[in-house]
């Protein structure tokens, strides 16, 4: 952030702006102040984390896109959506609420992407679930690891390329050839998906943020408990 202005002079859009500036630039320290002014104005973590660093971050994947951003540039704005996200991780969690269930979540194999992962595994904590984060790069053998350790009522999945996508079935396929498929919930998210794939693969659902994926959560939670749908 240049030095020649305050940024607590700035209105709320301005700051929004400027946090997607440096997020855009990979301004790490940058972005956790901005995180930090906008907390300190009373905004909730969760619109600090919507409307300021993911809205940058869509404008990141644009550029990378279209062809003006590059893998090394990517990186750096991923680097500084992770600062600014580690002050609202604490925050998110901190509700207090009871825990609800447990969730095991990972990106799938050939997939190192974990933003959104993270982003959807830090509002799961904040509404009560506990949540065992594997990490990018998960195969089967890793997610039935886990599952058989930890017993989540919850499998979730992350994948942001076309080509990953497909990993998702070999995942499902082997939770019912172990048997267990019915046991647990199975839940799948990422840009490339949508309903359609996840009827395909026979997921349980398709949760297009962080938002839809705690609301699904506590849905099928609920169903699955002979609690109805109403959460
Ligand atoms: Co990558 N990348 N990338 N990348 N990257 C995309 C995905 C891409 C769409 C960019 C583009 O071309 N526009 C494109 C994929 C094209 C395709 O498959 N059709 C792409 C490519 C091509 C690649 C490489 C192949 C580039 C290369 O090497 N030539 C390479 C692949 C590496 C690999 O995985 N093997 C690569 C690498 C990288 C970086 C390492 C540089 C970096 C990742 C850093 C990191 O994650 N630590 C990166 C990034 C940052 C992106 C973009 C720009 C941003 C992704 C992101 O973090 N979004 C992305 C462009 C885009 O998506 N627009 C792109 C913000 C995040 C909050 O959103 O992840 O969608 P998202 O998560 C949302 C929802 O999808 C949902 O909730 C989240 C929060 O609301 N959700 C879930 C996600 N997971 C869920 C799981 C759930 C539920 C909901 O479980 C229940």
């Amino acid at each position: 952030m240049a030095d020649d202005f305050n940024i607590k002079d700035l209105s709320l859009e301005e700051l929004y702006q400027q946090m997607g500036d440096d997020l855009y630039d990979g301004y790490q320290e940058e972005v956790v102040e901005g995180v930090e002014e906008a907390l300190s104005r009373g905004i909730t973590p969760y619109h600090v984390l919507t409307d300021g660093l993911v809205a940058g971050m869509d404008i990141v994947g644009q550029d990378f896109r279209d062809g003006i951003l590059f893998v090394p540039e990517v990186l750096m704005a991923a680097n500084a959506m992770k600062a600014g996200m580690a002050v609202l991780r604490p925050l998110l969690a901190e509700t207090g609420a009871p825990i609800i269930g447990k969730m095991i979540i990972g990106t799938v194999k050939g997939d190192i992407h974990d933003i959104g992962k993270n982003l959807v595994a830090m509002m799961m904590e904040g509404a009560g679930f506990e949540v065992i984060n594997l990490g990018i790069n998960n195969d089967a053998d890793k997610f039935m690891a886990a599952y058989n350790e930890h017993k989540p009522e919850i499998i979730g999945m992350s994948a942001l390329l076309t080509t990953t996508m497909p990993y998702m079935k070999i995942v499902i396929d082997r939770l019912k050839s172990e048997g267990i498929r019915k046991d647990v919930i199975v839940m799948v998210g990422g840009a490339p998906l949508n309903e359609a794939f996840a009827e395909a693969i026979e997921a349980d659902a398709y949760c297009r943020d962080a938002a839809v994926a705690v609301q699904t959560a506590k849905k099928l939670i609920a169903i699955k408990r002979g609690e109805g749908t109403r959460v």
